[in-house]
């Protein structure tokens, strides 16, 4: 076993910090690190530890610099670093929890699908591959972000290209079966942007949750692509100190339709209507009311920069003002979402490093 004797009481915590206050922190700060996730671009950060990645989707907030940290709670926490075998995947890992990245250029010469059907498969065999040798086998949480996700290519979307791809490498993998599938965000980065994914695995098979008010994304009906998305709505990890709730990227989405085209505001809401039903899935599934909105934290993606505003005044209407939100900019992946929003819900019994 790859982390034989690492302590078992691993707490995943995430915090979102500029890139300054990360280079402030000392060494015993970054033992705990998993992975650092920075936004518009690769940030800049010395003597890091843990992996570092970039989504390349600007931030519409203040913070230019502003980085997503996934940390686990404990100084007894023993990491290791990948490197048994070459991979492309950048990943740190302790007893129950892996964090891991990889990014890809398309080599296109002519903007056809081919060069991201191959970088969407490359991609998910290293990432797989890495899960085996480590044998955190789980898939738990992945995001995707993807250049000019809404663009045409050889006549269809490249969102339903890495679908296609996606599908094909977890059957390859012998994980179709749809009980096993992570929470997962997939997004559009600008033109020129490499292919960014990162992820989180474990040791322990995290409980899937789906939406009652949506259809399971993996039963979408072919008219939304001729292989459907492999993500389920949220899954739920019970560690030894407590629990941690993925909520996947949501948008406004009721059955499979999209609803309230061009209203982005009604978007908003229909969108924390759906998180609010995971809310419930998930309280029930865990057998207590341990998540509210208001103690999650939101990811934003804002696909015209223009929305931010009427966006905001929207979530005012469910969320209180202290409530952690990072707005970026991204395009959806379907043309007539205007907004899709993700969250994070940690431990209970959330202690301090
Ligand atoms: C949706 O509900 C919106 O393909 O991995 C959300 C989260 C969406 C994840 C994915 C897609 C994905 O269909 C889009």
């Amino acid at each position: 076993m790859a982390a034989a004797g690492a302590a078992t009481t691993a707490a995943l915590q995430l915090d979102y910090l500029s890139s300054e206050e990360i280079a402030s922190q000392s060494s015993s700060w970054w033992r705990n690190v998993l992975g650092v996730v920075g936004f518009e671009k690769l940030p800049a950060i010395d003597g890091a530890q843990a992996p570092i990645t970039a989504s390349m989707t600007p931030s519409l907030g203040v913070k230019d610099s502003l980085c997503e940290v996934w940390r686990v709670a404990g100084p007894e926490v023993r990491m290791a670093d990948g490197a048994a075998r070459p991979s492309r995947v950048h990943y740190r890992f302790c007893e129950e929890l892996l964090f891991g990245s990889i990014t890809l250029e398309e080599r296109s010469v002519d903007g056809n699908s081919g060069a991201l059907v191959r970088a969407t498969e490359i991609a998910y065999r290293e990432i797989f591959g890495v899960l085996k040798e480590t044998e955190h086998r789980h898939l738990i949480r992945i995001w995707n972000y993807l250049p000019e996700i809404n663009r045409e290519a050889d006549g269809d979307e490249r969102y339903r290209h890495f679908n296609s791809a996606r599908q094909l490498a977890f059957r390859d993998s012998g994980r179709a079966a749809l009980s096993t599938v992570p929470a997962a965000s997939a997004l559009g980065s600008p033109a020129g942007s490499p292919i960014s994914i990162y992820f989180l695995a474990g040791r322990q098979p995290p409980r899937m949750i789906e939406n009652p008010r949506q259809t399971s994304a993996y039963h979408y009906p072919p008219k939304f692509g001729r292989h459907s998305p492999m993500f389920s709505r949220a899954c739920v990890l019970s560690e030894p100190k407590g629990t941690n709730l993925f909520v996947s990227g949501t948008a406004s989405i009721v059955g499979h339709e999209t609803i309230h085209a061009g209203d982005v505001a009604a978007q908003t809401r229909e969108t924390m209507a759906n998180i609010a039903a995971l809310l419930d899935e998930a309280n029930r599934v865990v057998g207590s009311a341990r998540y509210s909105l208001d103690g999650l934290k939101f990811k934003v993606y804002v696909r015209q920069p223009t929305d931010l505003g009427a966006i905001e005044r929207a979530l005012a209407g469910s969320l209180r003002s202290s409530t952690s939100v990072v707005y970026l900019q991204a395009d959806v992946c379907r043309e007539d979402l205007l907004v899709e929003i993700e969250a994070t819900g940690e431990s209970a019994g959330r202690q301090a490093v």
